[in-house]
């Protein structure tokens, strides 16, 4: 830690997230340094990353939604995050294009990363996002949305799928983007006072 041989990042690593990203070489070189700060190992693990929704969500439980996060941000499959995972999720969930967003949700509710998404991976993501939401905000949401299993029905019929049938990638986004109901119920939005 410290020196500055270990925490320099590699020329190939900015390179690559310089094309894949929109951020600019200086913002990414800070970020690797307080990455190399928070994570001398360099790999978040699943329950690095659990504590760190529960510091966002401090009123609710947050456990279930980070794990889904953390298996749409770890591409390679490996059981961590590393530097350029971090970035690249990032980059798509808070400055992307809406299509790419889109993307990463797409991916946050293929759980099983088949490449579609059945009406069972809605529910079990709109439990996850479900439980993100504070008791007390809970208790004021409309009727047909104060349940998972609502949200996730109500989701599911914007796609206009039968139960049993299932969502390609381009179904999805398409749908999301002509309902602006489906875009807000496929995230947490803390209700507008
Ligand atoms: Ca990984
Ligand atoms: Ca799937």
């Amino acid at each position: 830690m410290g020196n500055t041989t270990s925490s320099a990042i590699s020329k190939e690593i900015l390179e690559d997230l310089k094309l894949s990203t929109k951020f600019t070489e200086t913002e990414i070189s800070q970020w690797y340094e307080n990455f190399q700060k928070q994570c001398p190992t360099g790999r978040i693990t699943p329950e690095e990353f659990e504590q760190i929704y529960e510091r966002f969500f401090p009123e609710s439980d947050a456990k279930s939604y980070a794990r889904h996060v953390f298996r749409s941000f770890d591409t390679n499959d490996d059981g961590t995050l590393d530097f350029k995972e971090y970035i690249i999720a990032l980059h798509m969930t808070s400055t992307g294009k809406t299509t790419r967003k889109l993307e990463w949700a797409f991916s946050l509710f293929d759980v099983d990363k088949n490449g579609y998404i059945n009406k069972t991976e809605v529910t079990e993501i709109c439990q996850a996002i479900f439980k993100l939401i504070p008791k007390e905000e809970q208790s004021k949401l409309p009727e047909d949305e104060n349940t998972p299993e609502k949200r996730a029905n109500k989701l599911w019929a914007y796609f206009e799928k039968k139960d049993n049938e299932r969502l390609a990638e381009g179904e999805f986004i398409k749908g999301v983007i002509e309902n602006e109901n489906a875009m807000r119920l496929i995230h947490y939005e803390p209700l507008k006072q």
